[in-house]
């Protein structure tokens, strides 16, 4: 019986991953449930979402994120005057004491670009996240179901964009 109960409970426990919360301490920063949707096969952008939480009472700043999947950048997404949707590259997230930054859609996101390693639903992508404070932590964006066609467009405009160096 046992023979056949393992690989069972093996499948079971691999399904129920790609739609579990994770989330990681590192002493008073909390990074929670750090995400990419799944990118259109062969998309070489993706958008990473999260919450980083600073239970301390210390001000920190996040200063850079690095993935061995491609380039790794800090965008925010913003609406100018004129209604035109924009996207900024951040060189720094304040991550104030006692305080939670949201990483989302149509705002804060982690941006992928130069995907070289294919990435798909149930993957876990390793990433570091360097704070000022806290130092590099390494961290694992889980791959989720492909968003709706907004989740395309929102990070469309970066199909011919080149990362500064
Ligand atoms: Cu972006």
């Amino acid at each position: 019986m046992l023979k056949f109960a393992l690989p069972l409970a093996t499948m079971l426990i691999g399904a129920a991953l790609p739609v579990a919360a994770h989330d990681y301490t590192f002493g008073d920063l909390a990074i929670i449930h750090p995400m990419m949707p799944a990118p259109a096969a062969n998309a070489k952008v993706a958008g990473g979402y999260m919450v980083i939480d600073n239970k301390g009472t210390a001000d920190d700043k996040l200063l850079s994120v690095s993935s061995d999947i491609g380039v790794a950048q800090i965008h925010k997404s913003a609406v100018d005057a004129n209604g035109m949707a924009t996207m900024t590259e951040q060189p720094e997230v304040a991550v104030p004491a006692g305080q939670t930054v949201v990483f989302e859609k149509g705002g804060l996101h982690v941006m992928f670009m130069d995907i070289k390693t294919p990435v798909k639903e149930g993957d876990m992508v390793p990433v570091t996240l360097t704070f000022e404070k806290a130092g590099p932590l390494k961290v694992e964006f889980m791959v989720e179901k492909r968003q709706t066609e907004m989740q395309g467009m929102d990070h469309s405009q970066h199909g011919t964009m080149t990362p500064k160096p």
